[in-house]
């Protein structure tokens, strides 16, 4: 072609050619005839991130010319995925890309899968923390993640003989082209030492942090581009680094091997990600990574303030802070040591800018998942602090003794401190006396908090408790990950629902429109057969494509009840092999997910599952009627493959325990069908898509607390249903397991003589019914996908773009800025 080339910033697919050979040439020193598929993938990213940092450095700036309010959002775990296709949907490149790889003689889709996913995040909070930063770009929000590079992110699982086992997870071997590191962004972290009375030139007490040790936090930043829209925000991850002096003039030689050595130690701080899911282990180095993010983190937000604005005290004008969970709680103590011991002011002052700037997101009611640090450790660790949080319990106790008067057990339900053989300090109850606001993440579970473990609270600061109800992004989970799917319906209804997810409600009427419908069910075949091939290739499995595709995905825990699909799978084995001439419905269960490595029950279930797997799968009986698979190592990426072809959406909690879930937003808004209890964020989508187009069983949170006060016995219920009853002997006798027939007895036994905590026995009977449910409307494929497309139609409200711009209204003060962000 005759067109000049723009080699960095050009949006043809000439220029990018001529980008990514140059990358391979003077990047990484090969050229297109030795280069392996790694070095093109880098090259690639490397020509993507130069078509990013116009916009990453003219967003950064716009920020600070205008003074715009700051958002800070500080999570232990930010589960982004891969970047690749995002950066490309949103720079709208995706066409130029595939075609410049295609000329360079590569496929873009074996590029794309090069990608490791960067999996610094076990779960839901880790995800929405991702859809979080993807929504604030998009919204045009000043919004700044802030996180830890850990080295492994969440271990790889593989399964050996049915039991799931643990690799690490080094996804950045080979380094990762989307971080740029800031050797100029570096500020120390203190441990340990001593806090130290001193009086001031004004005659005030105050206090010193004095001998401590400290490492380094390093900034290492990617780029979160919004959609369409220019801006990109910034991620900034911390990597523990030494101390640079080292005195190694006064060392011998066996001294100096051993000074270098020890330089790991430091770097240790950043090296993995803790792998609990909700629940808590008080170690050392998990309280050092959190204080480590808090503290590098608080550096860095008043370096860049203090850049733009000369007082401190208008510090909740300008910036706020979110802390994603309890995890970064010692934000309350750290910024009021910084304004106190470090900028001088006063204690009543100090605490207005600190409860003004903070606000805290719970995620869990599970009593096990909440933090409380021994006393014991912080006072090693963190003694300035500890004094601080003492002082903090102090002045609040006071307040509540104001306005309860005298309440003795009150006041020991409220403490900061918990007293007792191990004091230790109730990170929640600091993170709500310490904010303006805590939030719960769906409206059943901020009610919930508001009743239970927060009711003390929620009775003197009523107006600091507020929902803010959860969300996806629906550029990954339906424009990138369901290609044909997003298709379609920009075709129908053009594309303001990749920013406007609510106007997915056009497709509403489409329901009568034959030719739309069988596109729409046409795509869900094809999104099947995508997903056996993947399988096919990936695992080996073959599935039967014409079959329900049931998928439970998420992590393994008891309360989540993977427990009660594997009985159901059990129990459909059981009708068939007694039934071989009956009909029945074909049906093919997926799980996939993680368990905690030391969450003993949850790898028994694994276990479990893939015995009454390997039972089915290897019965000629079953063929073309049912099929069950345990995919192993579920991430982000797999996730992306499964869900654009589930039927069946299992969202089975335990009522009252699911804060919110947002698997079950992904599924709906691709069109399965739920099945599952009204817990979480189920109440709210059953209320959006209508109550015929969700299928809800089971106990409610009042049923439950009604049960179990009424005195439940998981006996009677064992004893009432054969069928549930066959499947626990089978499972209890070895039938699943015959070279070892007591290896299931500790899930029997938690069934029966421990009187089921869970409860998977009392709705198994409505389980069952509801999957009954599930077969009768599957059987009328017309009405099947007409429930389908109400789904997809109408879960706009899960957008993350909703989520966020209430975050901005009503607890950042920013919703001046969202609307020139979406222009
Ligand atoms: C510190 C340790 C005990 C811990 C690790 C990880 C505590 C909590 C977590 C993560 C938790 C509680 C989590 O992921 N919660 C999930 O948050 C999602 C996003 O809000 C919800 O959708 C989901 O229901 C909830 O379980």
């Amino acid at each position: 072609t005759s067109k000049k080339l723009n080699v960095k910033t050009g949006m043809d697919t000439e220029s990018i050619k001529a980008d990514i050979l140059s990358h391979l040439r003077y990047s990484l020193a090969t050229d297109i005839e030795t280069a392996n598929k790694k070095e093109f993938y880098k090259s690639v990213v490397l020509s993507v991130m130069d078509r990013l940092h116009d916009s990453w450095l003219n967003t950064q700036k716009e920020y600070r010319e205008k003074k715009t309010k700051k958002i800070y959002y500080i999570s232990m775990e930010f589960l982004i995925g891969r970047l690749l296709d995002n950066a490309l949907v949103n720079l709208n490149l995706e066409q130029e890309f595939r075609d410049a790889c295609k000329d360079l003689g590569y496929d873009y889709e074996e590029i794309r899968d090069i990608e490791n996913d960067a999996a610094l995040g076990n779960g839901g909070l880790g995800r929405l923390a991702a859809c979080f930063l993807d929504s604030m770009a998009t919204l045009g929000l000043a919004g700044f993640g802030y996180g830890i590079k850990y080295d492994y992110g969440i271990f790889k699982q593989k399964i050996h003989d049915g039991y799931q086992i643990e690799r690490p997870d080094d996804w950045l071997r080979f380094g990762t082209p989307w971080a740029t590191t800031r050797p100029s962004v570096m500020y120390p972290v203190r441990f340990y030492g001593r806090s130290v009375p001193y009086t001031d030139e004004d005659g005030h007490l105050r206090f010193k942090w004095e001998n401590t040790q400290h490492v380094y936090a390093l900034a290492n930043d990617i780029p979160m581009p919004g959609f369409r829209n220019g801006v990109v925000n910034n991620l900034r991850l911390w990597k523990a680094t030494s101390p640079k002096s080292l005195d190694l003039t006064s060392f011998n030689q066996g001294e100096y091997i051993n000074a270098v050595r020890d330089i790991e130690l430091h770097e240790n701080i950043s090296r993995v990600l803790y792998p609990n899911d909700k629940i808590f282990v008080g170690q050392e180095l998990r309280l050092k990574q959190e204080y480590f993010l808090v503290s590098s983190t608080l550096q860095d937000i008043l370096r860049e303030y203090k850049q733009q604005h000369d007082d401190l005290r208008d510090l909740p004008k300008y910036v706020a802070i979110q802390c994603n969970d309890t995890h970064p709680n010692l934000a309350v103590p750290d910024l009021m040591r910084i304004l106190m011991d470090e900028e001088g002011f006063d204690w009543e002052t100090s605490w207005d800018i600190t409860v003004k700037t903070l606000s805290y997101t719970n995620h869990t009611v599970l009593p096990e998942a909440l933090e409380k640090w021994p006393v014991s450790m912080l006072r090693n660790l963190l003694p300035r602090h500890l004094q601080i949080i003492y002082e903090i319990n102090k002045r609040f106790i006071n307040k509540v003794h104001e306005h309860f008067g005298d309440d003795v057990n009150r006041v020991r339900r409220m403490s900061i401190i918990s007293e007792g053989e191990q004091p230790s300090v109730q990170m929640a109850n600091l993170g709500i006396v310490g904010t303006h606001k805590v939030n719960g993440v769906a409206a059943l579970h901020t009610d919930l908090i508001k009743k239970t473990i927060f009711r003390d609270f929620f009775e003197m600061y009523p107006e600091r408790f507020t929902n803010k109800t959860n969300g996806i992004t629906p550029r990954r989970w339906l424009k990138q990950c369901n290609k044909p799917l997003a298709d379609l319906i920009t075709s129908e209804i053009g594309d303001s629902w990749i920013t406007h997810l609510s106007d997915l409600r056009k497709l509403d009427d489409k329901v009568n429109d034959k030719k739309f419908m069988k596109k729409y069910s046409d795509i869900k075949q094809q999104n099947k057969e995508r997903l056996a091939a993947y399988v096919k290739e990936n695992y080996g499995f073959e599935l039967n494509t014409k079959a329900i595709f049931d998928i439970q995905i998420k992590r393994i825990h008891e309360y989540k009840r993977q427990l009660m699909l594997a009985i159901y799978a059990a129990a459909q084995y059981n009708y068939i092999k007694a039934n071989p001439d009956a009909p029945v419905v074909p049906r093919t269960i997926i799980f996939a997910g993680k368990a905690a490595p030391g969450y003993a029950m949850a790898k028994m279930f694994i276990k479990l599952i893939n015995s009454i797997s390997d039972k089915i799968n290897n019965d000629p009986d079953m063929e073309g009627k049912l099929q069950c698979f345990f995919l192993d190592n579920y991430s982000v990426t797999l996730a992306e493959q499964l869900i654009p072809a589930a039927d069946v959406s299992e969202q089975i909690s335990t009522a009252g325990m699911e804060a919110s879930g947002t698997g079950n937003m992904k599924f709906a808004l691709n069109g399965a069908v739920t099945i599952g209890t009204l817990d979480g964020a189920n109440v709210e989508i059953k209320e959006e898509v209508g109550d015929e187009n969700i299928i809800i069983f089971g106990l409610t949170v009042e049923g439950v607390e009604e049960l179990r006060r009424s005195g439940y016995s998981s006996w009677e219920y064992y004893n009432a249903d054969k069928a549930l009853k066959q499947v626990i002997d089978q499972i209890r006798d070895g039938f699943f397991e015959p070279d070892h027939p007591s290896l299931f007895h500790t899930i029997t036994n938690s069934l029966l003589d421990g009187n089921d905590y869970f409860l998977v026995l009392a709705d198994y009977p409505a389980y069952a019914e509801a999957q009954k449910e599930v077969d009768a409307l599957y059987s009328k494929p017309d009405e099947w996908f007409k429930v389908a497309l109400y789904n997809t139609a109408r879960v706009g409200k899960f957008s993350s773009d909703r989520t966020i711009s209430d975050y901005a209204t009503d607890i950042w003060g920013c919703e001046d800025q969202l609307n020139k962000g979406r222009e």
